[in-house]
């Protein structure tokens, strides 16, 4: 197990050491800390390093910043965002006198718009990936409270990681509670930590045996490797796979703890009818004395397990408490080793690196939209300079035009002064052609005249003529007439 050739973790860290050269760490209740910080924040300046990693804007213990890169939740913190989070180092104590064997976790936070993502470390010297038997010791103990397992050598438990999500609005004053044992009667460690019915939380629980084996061990079932079928309520004896490595995902409060997913795994608390199970991928490797877990869920859940989840929201602070069960060193259930309870802001800050290249890619598109106007602006004057050509063209056209109207209109002008001329002297012959022709008139009306005349005179002398010849006749008919007589 553990043999993920990438993952190179860091080594086992020390108390006070910081695990992530480079990167800001930042642990609670430590106030040399912030005198550390301003050392590294000067070396890193004395050296012209930039810093990785900008000090959080809100007050949160965890500040969960945003990424636009992909996430594969495989136990491997090597998407580069993860160096550029500040991790929160969490002091833990026990949930009983005999927890608390894992002292301190790393914890850092990111979320994409759509999932939370979690990484948390923490030292463990012995990988265990499966369980044994739950031995538990001092049973009188009312509630368990500080119950114990029995642990050697070659009984132990698996290890866990584990997160409960406050589900209240107000900062929570119960004590911190943080495994799968919670409610279902009054011994139980949730009423005895000052929970009530009304004090709910969600719980992530990874346990480092079947359900963080994903592909390709799967399909399977619950938390036993080579388990099929779902074995608890109404689909006992039905197959079921697994889609990825996952956590279950759970409700409590001081009165029960429900497990989503129907049949998914035997438990002392009730399985919660209608809900879905693997919301929670989660995957953990363990390498050189330390565990690395990462986990992930939809900021807000799928319908069915909506009023039994936490409905996260960017911009918005929440609570929460970090466990981790070392089951070589007996913690199991109801005995771990958890934080205080710790706010987790889901920033509306991008990671520093994705900031710094949003912000380049930022300034290029300005610039190339200023090229852009530049460009559209000579576009403009170009397309000026030409209008303004065409209208000097149809200027010129219209010159031209004038001018070729003007030659036409000299040509035109010397035409008609020339017909004008020739007018003139046709004018003048016309005029002489006109007197000639008018005195030929007079000439002929003056012949005409004579004619008449001569024709007048002819026909008096016609009308004379004829008028002797009837005297002639009238005379010789009376002469004719007087000769007759007797
Ligand atoms: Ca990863
Ligand atoms: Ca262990």
């Amino acid at each position: 197990m553990g043999g993920f050739p990438n993952n190179q973790p860091p080594e086992e860290p020390r108390k006070g050491r910081n695990m992530f050269p480079g990167v800001e760490v930042k642990q609670m209740d430590k106030k040399e800390i912030g005198t550390a910080t301003i050392c590294m924040a000067i070396l890193a300046l004395l050296l012209g390093a930039p810093l990785a990693v900008q000090p959080a804007k809100g007050a949160a213990d965890v500040v969960a910043l945003k990424t636009q890169n992909p996430v594969v939740v495989d136990g491997i913190p090597s998407e580069t965002f993860w160096s550029q989070i500040q991790p929160t180092v969490l002091s833990l104590t026990g949930t009983t006198v005999y927890g608390g064997k894992v002292t301190e976790m790393w914890v850092r936070a990111a979320h994409d718009g759509k999932n939370i993502y979690i990484l948390m470390q923490w030292p463990d010297t012995k990988e265990s990936r499966t369980s044994g038997p739950a031995r538990r010791l001092n049973l009188s103990t009312p509630g368990n409270l500080i119950g114990q397992y029995h642990a050697n050598a070659t009984h132990y438990y698996a290890d866990a990681g584990l997160v409960t999500w406050w589900m209240g609005a107000e900062k929570p004053t119960v004590i911190p509670a943080t495994n799968n044992e919670m409610g279902g009667s009054p011994t139980r460690r949730a009423s005895l930590f000052g929970w009530t019915a009304s004090d709910k939380a969600e719980l992530w629980a990874w346990k480092s045996s079947a359900l963080d084996m994903g592909n390709p061990y799967w399909p399977y079932a619950g938390l036993d490797v080579g388990v099929t079928t779902w074995h608890w309520g109404d689909n006992t004896g039905k197959p079921y796979t697994m889609p990825y490595s996952s956590a279950y995902q759970g409700l409590f409060n001081s009165t029960g703890y429900w497990i989503f997913g129907d049949g998914l795994l035997h438990s002392k608390g009730c399985q919660q009818p209608g809900t879905t199970p693997f919301e929670i991928r989660a995957r953990g490797v363990w390498n050189g004395g330390m565990w690395t877990l990462e986990l992930s869920r939809p900021l807000v859940a799928s319908p069915e397990n909506r009023p039994y989840t936490l409905a996260l929201e960017e911009g918005k602070t929440y609570w929460a408490v970090f466990a981790a069960q070392d089951g070589n060193k007996g913690e199991w259930e109801e005995v771990a080793s958890r934080s205080n309870w710790v706010s987790v802001e889901l920033s509306n800050d991008l990671v520093p690196l994705e900031k710094q290249i949003q912000d380049v890619v930022a300034a290029a598109n300005a610039a190339s939209k200023a090229a852009g106007d530049a460009s559209k602006v000579a576009g403009d004057a170009v397309k000026a300079a030409g209008d303004a050509s065409k209208v000097a063209g149809d200027a010129s056209k219209v010159a031209g035009d004038a001018v070729k109207a003007s030659e036409s209109s000299v040509k035109t002008a010397g035409e008609a002064s020339k017909g004008a001329d020739s007018a003139a002297k046709n004018s003048a012959d016309a005029q002489k052609v006109s007197q000639d022709a008018l005195s030929a008139a007079q000439q002929a009306i003056s012949a005409a005249e004579d004619t008449k005349k001569t024709a007048e005179a002819t026909t008096n002398l016609a009308y004379g003529t004829i008028g002797i010849a009837i005297v002639a006749i009238v005379v010789s008919v009376v002469m004719g007439l007087r000769r007759r007589k007797p």
